[in-house]
């Protein structure tokens, strides 16, 4: 049935409940100089192409090639359209390889017609720090799909991987494959009702009037709690030690120390916002939140292209209770001009996904290890860790 991922060491559908089968590496690593030294061969087309996004035509391209033929919902209603600053956060994080962002061009006119990208990440697997690749972006352009050119490209990363003396990596993916650690499902919080009606993103509700679903999603002007205040540099070890002691909690979740935390957390307008509480009695640093920036096209609709939509990122709660903290979240959202706020039932998010009027989506989202083993599936709660 999975003629590739049936090839690969990852969690087979058959070893589900295998107590036989230990947890960690399913495969050893091999001496670096025993990697294969030639990229995998493409069909006769295409040849293989480093994208350099420092470069602004290299962006554009990528850009370009996600924006028509990235991820879609069920419907094909919408298809994220992640910007190029976006991009270039996303693929250069501290001690990124160039190398992992791999592109496919047709060899005579050089059209960018796949995509596949790697960032280094450590993450902590129970009492375990294991080097690993986060891989995202993976991306075949609508006309060459379903000829098998995913496979290659994915083997293509993971030698590159290896190259660097890393056997592990962590993806996400709307579709099964063998097998997932746990499968979560996106929440959806509307701040612009009246518009994700009109673009068909939600339904009016029975026995609900425009007015009454308008009035029902209603948020205060400004933030209550006290304190509260944007993310800046100066906050980096504070925000470093509150986010490594509250992640330390679960199963599986991002090692990150300061260059992690000021690359991935530091506000960056349009990409990615960060709030804190700074105590105004002991000027301490005790709860923090965050959201990313990641818009989706509207396919074919008459008065409206794009969807703003923000997506919960990491939270962090000491002293102000999560549920206010994530409602002042909202209210920055809504004053910033989003149409809908996401989050997925990862960490403690259930605990105020119903309080706060999220609803429920229909797609899942599948977590994914590569090379290596967890012997019973993990709950959504359990996890630390968002991808982009
Ligand atoms: C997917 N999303 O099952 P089998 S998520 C992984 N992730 O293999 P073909 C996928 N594998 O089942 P197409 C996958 N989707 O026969 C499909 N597959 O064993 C598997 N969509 O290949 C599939 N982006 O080339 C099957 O399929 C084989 O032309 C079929 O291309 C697939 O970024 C795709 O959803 C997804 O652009 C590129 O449909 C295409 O359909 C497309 O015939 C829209 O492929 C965009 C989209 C996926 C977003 C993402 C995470 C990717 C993770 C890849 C796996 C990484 C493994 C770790 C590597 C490093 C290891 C180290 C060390
Ligand atoms: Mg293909």
């Amino acid at each position: 049935k999975h003629k590739f991922w049936e090839t690969q060491p990852v969690g087979q559908f058959k070893d589900i409940g295998n107590l036989s089968l230990q947890e960690g590496p399913i495969e050893p690593p091999t001496p670096i100089s025993e990697v294969k030294q030639e990229p995998y061969n493409l069909p006769g087309p295409y040849e293989w192409t480093v994208c350099d996004m420092d470069s602004d035509g290299t962006c554009n391209e990528v850009y370009n090639l996600l924006t028509s033929n990235y991820v879609e919902d069920d419907e094909n209603m919408f298809r994220f359209n992640y910007s190029k600053e976006f991009l270039r956060w996303a693929l250069r994080p501290p001690g990124y390889y160039k190398s992992w962002h791999i592109g496919v061009r047709v060899k005579t006119s050089k059209k960018l017609v796949a995509f596949i990208t790697g960032v280094p990440a450590r993450i902590r697997v129970r009492n375990e720090v294991v080097k690993m690749a986060e891989i995202n972006f993976l991306c075949v352009h609508k006309k060459l799909r379903s000829k098998r050119l995913a496979p290659v490209m994915i083997k293509e990363i993971t030698r590159r991987v290896h190259l660097e003396n890393i056997w592990h990596a962590a993806y996400t993916a709307g579709v099964v494959l063998p097998t997932p650690i746990t499968t979560c499902q996106y929440w959806h919080r509307s701040l612009n009702p009246k518009k994700l009606i009109d673009v068909g993103f939600s339904r009016l509700g029975a026995r609900m009037t425009m007015s009454r679903t308008i009035k029902l999603y209603k948020l205060p002007e400004s933030t209550v709690t006290p304190g509260f205040r944007k993310m800046e540099l100066r906050d980096v070890p504070a925000v470093t030690r509150l986010l490594r002691n509250y992640l330390s909690q679960f199963v599986v979740a991002p090692d990150f120390d300061e260059h992690d935390v000021e690359h991935w957390l530091l506000p960056t307008e349009n990409v990615v916002d960060s709030y804190l509480v700074d105590s105004p009695v002991t000027h301490e640093i005790t709860d923090f939140c965050s959201f990313y920036t990641l818009p989706s096209s509207i396919l074919g609709h008459q008065n409206y292209s794009t969807l703003k939509a923000a997506y919960s990122y990491y939270n962090v709660s000491t002293k102000t209770p999560l549920l206010q903290l994530m409602n002042d979240a909202l209210i920055i959202a809504k004053q910033k001009d989003y149409d809908v706020f996401n989050a997925l039932d990862v960490m403690q998010n259930e605990s105020f996904l119903k309080e706060l009027k999220f609803g429920p989506g229909d797609g899942q989202l599948h977590y994914y290890l590569y090379n290596y083993r967890l012997q019973n599936g993990l709950k959504p709660m359990e996890l630390g860790l968002v991808l982009l």
